[in-house]
């Protein structure tokens, strides 16, 4: 399943136009597929020369005009938002919009947790098992929410978040903050990205100053027009790399590789995810199947040229099924049948 990210905000924040930049117009029907961009990648293709690289991809869906309701149950389906605040045009007020757009979220949220405690309420008095411990978070989860608050600035024991994520609360997923600026106000975004980025810093989210529109200008140009016009904006690195970088980030994705002559691939893959999960991103039967995991470094594997010159120098790491794969692990995984 790829990892879904929605653009959200208000109307005229500029989400079309940053769809349209992050799918360099090759989304069709407000859904694409976005490639991050990794140098790690780039790197292990020189060293191994595969007949095909593929870089590792999130599925991005801007939001269909809608009422508030629906557009709080567009960003339920997600698995990250990206939150777009307009900081361009007449008198912007992303502060405004941003809290706007959390409270409309923070209701939903609401809603759910009163419905789901008169449940869980009747089985605590019931005896059923689990149900007081559950009854105990979500007291303190509707306190936390009618304070006007987002259950991602409450602090929870890792069981107390599993049993929140019974409701699918929106206020607690992983997002990022996007600035859209005046082009004119490049590269720190001035005044009104400051102001995201200090509301940012409140809610734990990390947030991004860039301008959609020139963001969607540049990716219709070549590579070597692109860094000039770059160069004149005085912005170094790709806007659309950082969010896709920040997505990751903020989703709790790390990138293992695959690397061979056939096909040099980065693959998403959940923090901490014991290797037969990992295993399953390239093919579900992997994780039953599953032998072991045969595992180096980006840096070794460009020094050495193929897995096949560490294999035969004793130099891959053999793990099992305990194994938690780390972000930036070269892997070949050994697979029965
Ligand atoms: N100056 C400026 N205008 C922008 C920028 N991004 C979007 N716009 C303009 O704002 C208007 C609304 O943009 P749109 O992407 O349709 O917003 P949406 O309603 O959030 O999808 C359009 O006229 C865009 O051209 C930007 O970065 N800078
Ligand atoms: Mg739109």
């Amino acid at each position: 399943m790829p990892v879904n990210v929605a653009i959200v905000g208000p109307a005229g924040a500029g989400k079309t136009t940053l769809f349209d930049a992050m799918t360099a117009g090759r989304g069709a029907d407000g859904v694409g597929m976005v490639d991050i961009p990794d140098e790690r990648l780039t790197r292990l293709a020189d060293a191994v020369h595969p007949a095909k690289t593929t870089p590792a991809q999130v599925r991005v869906e801007d939001s269909p005009p809608g009422s508030r309701a629906q557009r709080v149950a567009f960003a339920r389906q997600s698995d990250v938002l990206l939150k777009v605040a307009r900081c361009f045009g007449p008198d912007p007020n992303p502060i405004v919009e941003l809290e706007e757009f959390a409270l409309d979220l923070v209701l939903a949220d609401l809603s759910s947790v009163e419905k789901r405690l008169e449940v869980v309420g009747k089985e605590a008095r019931a005896g059923k098992k689990d149900a007081a411990a559950e009854t105990e978070v979500l007291t303190a989860a509707k306190a936390h929410l009618d304070a006007g608050k987002q259950l991602r600035t409450m602090s929870l024991e890792p069981d107390q978040r599993a049993m929140l994520l019974n409701i699918f609360p929106v206020t607690l997923k992983p997002s990022v903050y996007v600035a859209n600026c005046a082009e004119e106000l490049l590269p720190s975004g001035g005044e009104p990205a400051a102001k995201v980025r200090k509301l940012g810093d409140i809610d734990v989210v990390p947030s991004i100053a860039l301008s959609a529109r020139l963001e969607a200008e540049l990716a219709e140009l070549k590579p070597d027009e692109q860094a000039e016009m770059r160069a004149g904006y005085g912005i170094d690195e790709a806007g659309l790399g950082r969010i896709a970088r920040a997505v990751w980030e903020a989703g709790g994705l790390i990138t293992y590789f695959t690397a061979g002559e056939p096909e040099v691939r980065a693959w998403p893959c959940e923090k901490d995810a014991p290797a037969p999960i990992a295993a399953s991103k390239i093919h579900t039967d992997f994780e039953k199947h599953f032998i072991r995991a045969e595992v180096t470094s980006v840096d070794e594997l460009v020094a050495a040229g193929s897995m096949e010159a560490l294999r035969a120098a004793g130099k891959l790491r053999i793990e099992g099924r305990e194994y938690r794969v780390k972000d930036g692990d070269v892997i070949f995984f050994r697979i029965g049948r």
